[in-house]
């Protein structure tokens, strides 16, 4: 299934399923680069406030609204900003306009990971390889559809779809998929006249489309922890939904 925005994603019956964060440009391929370049962890909030009290205590804190970095804040959310002599082995905090919404809107479902083209082949091993759900959350752009994600979802669609696991009736599915199909000759001249393309081409950071085009340069799966995304491996795979049973007990 896909949700197409944030607003959209309570109508999907999430409790018991994967749901597969996507904000392309750019807020999951930072979040993937930030673990390929060794972040221990992040936590991800929807506010600016929040923030500020992380990097009051201390925490390396990322910030960004409507494409631009905060004052005040160490980073923005360029992909390149979190390279490793920046965020190695630290603990940091994210806002942004709207990733970082879809992880919050996500965070009661079974397990919520975080899906950009430069993890997607792990991330669809992965996917293939549960007996669960799934359901694929596009950022878009606050609260409505976007391209990139859109395409990115579609992307998803079709890996899963060429396994026996997994099937759909969900329209929103088979449009994504379909949209993909158009798209994927070339991402980032099909991209040319997108409303976020455009808006990112105003800031100059044409270089973070290309850099969050790019296909399969990390096998690293960021997954939610609690209240932190740390990078995916045996131990923690359900641990969300670990987590998230024992909060709703006490
Ligand atoms: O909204 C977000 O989470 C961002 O990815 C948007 S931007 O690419 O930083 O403008």
């Amino acid at each position: 299934m896909v949700s197409y925005t944030p607003a959209n994603f309570p109508h999907y019956d999430h409790q018991d399923a994967i749901v597969v964060v996507i904000d392309i440009l750019r807020a999951t391929s930072a979040i993937c680069t930030a673990f390929m370049n060794g972040v221990e962890k992040i936590i991800p909030v929807k506010t600016v406030e929040e923030a500020e009290a992380y990097r009051n205590k201390g925490y390396l804190a990322a910030a960004e609204r409507n494409g631009e970095k905060l004052d005040g804040f160490d980073m923005g959310n360029s992909p390149f900003d979190f390279d490793a002599a920046t965020v190695q082995g630290k603990e940091v905090v994210l806002t942004t306009t709207n990733g970082t919404q879809a992880i919050a809107a996500a965070q009661n479902a079974y397990q919520v990971v975080i899906g950009s083209f430069l993890n997607i082949s792990a991330l669809c091993n992965y996917l293939v390889s549960q007996d669960r759900n799934v359901i694929l959350l596009c950022a878009g752009w606050k609260n409505k559809y976007n391209m990139e994600d859109s395409i990115y979802a579609g992307a998803i669609v079709g890996e899963l779809l060429k396994s026996d696991r997994f099937s759909t009736t969900c329209d929103s599915a088979i449009a994504a998929s379909h949209i993909f199909g158009i798209a994927n000759y070339d991402l980032y001249r099909f991209l040319d006249y997108s409303s976020h393309r455009i808006r990112l081409r105003q800031l100059k950071l044409e270089k973070d489309i290309r850099y969050c085009l790019q296909r399969d340069i990390t096998d690293i799966i960021p997954v939610l922890k609690g209240d932190a995304l740390v990078r995916m491996d045996e131990s923690n795979s359900s641990m969300n939904h670990e987590i998230t049973s024992a909060r709703a007990r006490h």
